[in-house]
Formats: structure tokens, sequence, C-alpha cells
């Protein structure tokens, strides 16, 4: 049974106070918070078998090598991938974009096109922009409307048998929409193009199915979901990540070397260069068994609960605009005072205890198309409370009341 109360306690930082006040966490689209059972994965693996993987013959290594490898197949089966090679760990979403648009560098044409959406993350856009200096090929942009939501007819007239490649978060960071992804990915396969699907922002709130889904790269961070900075994952269809080439050289990702020629390793090891963050993907799997422990579903529920109450409550405040009014969308509320700068509410805020982004989200087409500078973002993960909302919208009076 999901209960708030208790899973609040495996969280230690939710009971320190900021600025003298209980702390209000809002700012888990940037980073959630860390549980217990993770961090104690990450001392465990420093306490007790800190090593260097895949070429030791001493024991700790063979320990490191093995809690390493074991988390890749968590992630397998959280993702339901069909290999456990599927799964190339990064340093985070950015990472595993830029691995993927670098492969592609030698196989695109100055007459292939690659469509991106208006509701991307910087992460989704300047890699594929590089991409496009380096080869010639040409960018194309699924507009938006005023809910924030992609205009899919306009996803369809883009198409053709130029696309090469189609690349769309799951869920927007700034404003929260879930996108039709299934829809797109169904589109682009049909005139033969890959889809990369950024899961930075959904992989917190749902569980994807890489096979059902039958994309060809997804690519999330494990620090938006309970997990360590510095770590993330590539899914990569076997024969997607066969065809492309290594991103970095170095040691691991080969097979054998002279100065005449290299040959690479197998998957996943010829894109994991160099030594890994070895503790950051042992924590990382920690992280997946701790909120499947909770189940996705539950987790849904509830934040979808918070969503709707504090869309509600922060409606009664006169002159405040929610941008993102999709009703697909999960548990990220962006929002503005009229003639009030989203930095000065952000810092009255902070003075309360509540964490809250602001400014313009690493999203600044979106905000463009606003025509406003940034937002207060507010975003929930399951261990908030309506009391912490109660304690926002609080705070949002109050800083009315001092800026206007
Ligand atoms: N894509 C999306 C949709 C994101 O939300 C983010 C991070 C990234 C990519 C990059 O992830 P990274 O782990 O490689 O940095 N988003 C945010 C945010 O909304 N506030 O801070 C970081």
């Amino acid at each position: 049974m999901f209960n708030v109360e208790t899973i609040r306690k495996d969280f230690p930082i939710l009971s320190r106070k900021v600025n003298g006040k209980p702390l209000v966490y809002f700012d888990n689209a940037a980073t959630s918070q860390t549980p217990q059972q993770v961090i104690d994965a990450i001392v465990d693996y420093y306490s007790n078998y800190n090593a260097n993987i895949h070429r030791g013959v001493h024991t700790l290594s063979q320990e490191a090598t093995d809690k390493y490898e074991q988390a890749r197949q968590k992630i397998q089966a959280h993702f339901n991938a069909k290999h456990a090679h599927e799964i190339i760990f990064t340093s985070g979403t950015t990472h595993g974009i830029n691995l993927v648009a670098n492969g592609f560098s030698s196989l695109l044409t100055k007459d292939d096109e690659i469509i991106v959406s208006a509701l991307e993350h910087h992460s989704n856009i300047v890699p594929w922009q590089m991409l496009c200096e380096r080869t010639g090929a040409s960018l194309k942009v699924i507009p938006m409307n005023q809910d924030g939501e992609l205009v899919i007819s306009e996803f369809d007239n883009l198409l053709s048998n130029k696309t090469k490649l189609v690349f769309v978060n799951h869920i927007s960071n700034a404003l929260g929409t879930i996108n039709p992804i299934e829809y797109i990915i169904k589109q682009a396969h049909l005139v033969g193009a890959a889809v990369l699907i950024d899961g930075a922002q959904s992989t917190p709130h749902i569980k994807p199915d890489v096979q059902a889904l039958d994309v060809d790269f997804y690519v999330a961070s494990a620090h938006k979901m309970c997990g360590p900075t510095g770590q993330g994952m590539l899914y990569g269809k076997e024969a997607w990540l066969k065809k492309l080439p290594p991103y970095q050289g170095g040691g691991e990702m080969i097979a054998e070397v002279t100065f005449e020629k290299t040959t690479y390793a197998d998957l996943p090891h010829k894109f994991e260069a160099g030594t890994p963050n070895i503790c950051g993907g042992i924590a990382f799997g920690a992280a997946v068994d701790y909120m499947n422990a909770i189940g996705f579903d539950a987790i849904a529920a509830y934040e979808h609960e918070l969503l709707e109450y504090a869309t509600k409550q922060l409606l009664t405040i006169e002159g405040l605009t929610i941008y993102g009014t999709s009703k697909h969308k999960t548990s990220v509320i962006s929002f503005n005072l009229d003639g009030i700068h989203p930095y000065d509410v952000g810092t009255i805020l902070d003075k309360l205890g509540i964490a809250v982004r602001t400014g313009h989200h690493c999203a600044q087409p979106i905000m463009n198309f606003y025509s406003i500078p940034g937002t207060v973002r507010a975003s929930f993960a399951f261990y908030n409370t309506k009391a912490e909302i109660d304690a926002l919208v609080t705070g949002v009076k109050k800083a009315k009341m001092m800026l206007s």
C-alpha cells in the first residue's frame, strides 16, 4: 500500500531545514532526492568492494564486475530490452544523445532530414544541430500549440523519405506534456527513419517498455529517478548499436590493438571506453529496485493527485498563469505571476524553505513561443505531500504581495 509518510522516512534530506523552515523540495525535474537504500548501495561499494571492473583476477574486481553487470541486467529488465548488451551505461541523458548523434555523422548526407520537436530540452537540440553542421543534413521542427502540445498533423507533413532521424522527448521538462511517442515512432518507421526518445523526464514517473514501443534509442538519467548524478543509460536496438561507430576510443572498448589497426569489443563495451562510473551504475540498479518496490502505477496515480490538487490551488491566485495545460501531463507546473519576474518569486520561496527552479529550464524555444523570459517551475515527486503544496501556495501569495 502506498503510504507517503512511510516513503518520506527513506529520504534523509527531507527532514532537514532550509532557512529555518522545513525543506519543501519541488525541484524534482532537475534532480530527484536519494533514498537511504541507494545511499547504502554507494556506501557498501566504497566500504567493501571498490575495484576496477572487467580486468582483475582478484576477488574485489570480480565482485565489482558482478554487481555492475547485475545492475545492467536490472536496467534491461526495467526497460524490457531484449538483451543486456543493448543497455549502454552513460554519464546521463546528454551523453547518450551525443553518443548517438556522433554515431550518425558518417551515416547522413546533405540531402537527409532530421526532425526534432519544439518542446525539447537543449540537450536534444544542440547535438543534432552539431550533427547537421557536420553532415549538411537539415533540421525540421514539429511545432507546438498554446497548451504546450505538439501539433501532430504538422509532424505528418514534415515526414518524408528524406527523414532519417526523429528525436522527441517522452515528457517535456519545462511543461510536463506527455508526447504521443507511440504514434511518432510508428509513423517515423513507415518512412524508414530511426527514432530516439529522450526519457529524462518520463523515467521518474512511468516504466517504458522499449520492445512494445519498438523504439530505436531511449535515453535516461539516473539522478532524476532516485539514483546518483553522473550516471545514465542508453538503450539501443542491437542492430543499430552494431551499425554505429564507437563514440570514444580507449581502454575496455577494444578487442585488439596494434599500431596498424584496432578492432572493437562487442556490445556493450564498444561504447564504454575507460573506467566507468562503477558505483554509479550499481547505485542506478539500486534506485530502479527502490522505485519498482513502490510501483510505478502507484507513483503515477499519487503524482496525478498532487498535480490536480496543486493546479486547482495555484489557479485560485489572481494573476497567476500556468504554462503547459495539456490533459496529458505529469506533475510539473510552470507558472508566472503577472508583471513579476520568476527569479524574484523563486528567491522568496527559497527564503521560506521551498525549492523550485526558475528560468528557461534549458528550453529557450518554449519560452520564446510564449514570449516570456522564463517561469517558476514546481515539479512534484511521489514523496511530496499536499501539505507541502499548501506551503507553496501560501508562499506564492506572499511573494505576490511583497513584489506587487
Ligand atoms: N532531456 C530532458 C528532457 C531533460 O529534462 C534533461 C535535464 C536533460 C535532457 C539532460 O539531462 P542530464 O541528466 O544529461 O543533464 N533537465 C533538467 C531540468 O529540467 N532542470 O535541470 C535539468
